[in-house]
């Protein structure tokens, strides 16, 4: 790469924001590629500075939060609240949605996000991520409410996730195309690395926790099973237990990660909204589709911020394949 086609984030975002635009959510997206840089220092750092173990809360889905969940969590609340920017927020880790305090301007979008995914793999050094969903307010002269936060996928304006893995990326989409963005430690700046990402057309993985396998119903192990005997295109088998992992591998190289109904988890185990929206959303915009099993999940209003769905998602003919078994379950 040649300093002339260096490509920052921000000179993208400032690039490809249409001309209509007040600068608003380009600004929250660049707020949310600084709070990378900083979680990405944090967890580079996690082994040496015994930040790791757990901190002294159970998180609202009743899991114990690690300290470096509380970290990333503080950090975007912090660095987006003040930006006059938005008017709410939702995370993973707080049991009610975020107002922005009276003392900050409010703005016209919702954050909702999950500040560390896959944190149970932490202590073991794995990939782990961010994953963020923004909307626009319902109504521009309220604070934010709510209702502001339980819309749908389909009405999201952008949508991405930050990877933490054996380089920091940032990927989003903000409804014309998924870009990517890695992350040059020394530069500290994230470089266009992978623009208009699109699933390629032969897949090469799927994704489900095999340990439920034999739990599920008839319909969702005959569709595991296909998936396992596809001939053409040959399928393996990769779960890292990070969805934001596993997500980014399938969109890279191809393939559907799921994560069912099982008789312990009858809802499934992801979240709705700062979850399997923002990944369904990408994975629409790369030319895939994510499905609860009958309906897109862009399509499903959420009734509470931390509800779960159950989540089949990457390349559109595999996925299609899950709402055709489970189909004759009906
Ligand atoms: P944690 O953030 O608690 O590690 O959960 C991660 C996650 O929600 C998702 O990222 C993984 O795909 C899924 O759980 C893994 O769950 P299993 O361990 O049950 O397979």
């Amino acid at each position: 790469m040649t300093s002339s086609n260096i490509i920052t984030i921000e000179r993208f975002l400032l690039d490809t924001q249409p001309d209509y635009a007040r600068g608003e959510l380009t600004g929250i997206l660049y707020d949310l590629a600084l709070a990378a840089k900083i979680i990405a220092a944090q967890t580079r750092r996690a082994g040496l500075l015994d930040i790791l173990g757990f901190a002294d809360n159970i998180n609202i889905q009743g899991e114990e939060q690690r300290k470096l969940d509380v970290f990333a969590d503080d950090v975007i609340i912090r660095l987006t609240q003040r930006s006059g920017r938005l008017c709410a927020m939702v995370s993973e880790e707080q049991e009610d949605w975020i107002p922005i305090p009276s003392e900050y301007r409010k703005g016209s979008y919702i954050l909702v996000f999950d500040p560390l995914d896959g944190s149970s793999n932490i202590d073991t050094n794995i990939s782990i991520g961010t994953i963020f969903g923004i909307y626009r307010t319902l109504d521009e002269s309220q604070r934010g409410c709510l209702q502001d936060c339980l819309q749908p996928g389909r009405d999201l304006v952008a949508a991405g996730y930050i990877l933490y893995g054996t380089s920091t990326m940032m990927v989003y989409s903000a409804g014309q195309g998924v870009h990517g963005f890695t992350l040059d430690p020394s530069w500290g700046e994230f470089i266009l690395s992978h623009e208009k990402i699109r699933f390629p057309d032969t897949p090469a993985y799927f994704s489900f926790n095999h340990a439920i396998t034999n739990r599920l119903s008839p319909p969702l192990k005959a569709y595991i099973d296909w998936l396992r005997n596809l001939e053409k295109p040959l399928l393996t088998h990769r779960y890292v237990g990070s969805m934001v992992a596993d997500f980014h591998r399938n969109l890279i190289h191809g393939g559907v990660f799921g994560y069912p109904t099982a008789p312990t988890k009858p809802d499934g185990k992801i979240r709705l909204l700062y979850e399997a929206a923002p990944l369904a959303y990408l994975a629409e915009q790369a030319g895939g589709f994510g499905t609860d099993g009958q309906h897109s999940l862009l399509e499903i209003k959420p009734e509470n911020i931390h509800q779960r769905v159950p989540v089949f998602i990457g390349n559109r003919f595999l996925v299609e394949k899950a709402q055709t078994f489970l189909a004759s379950e009906e």
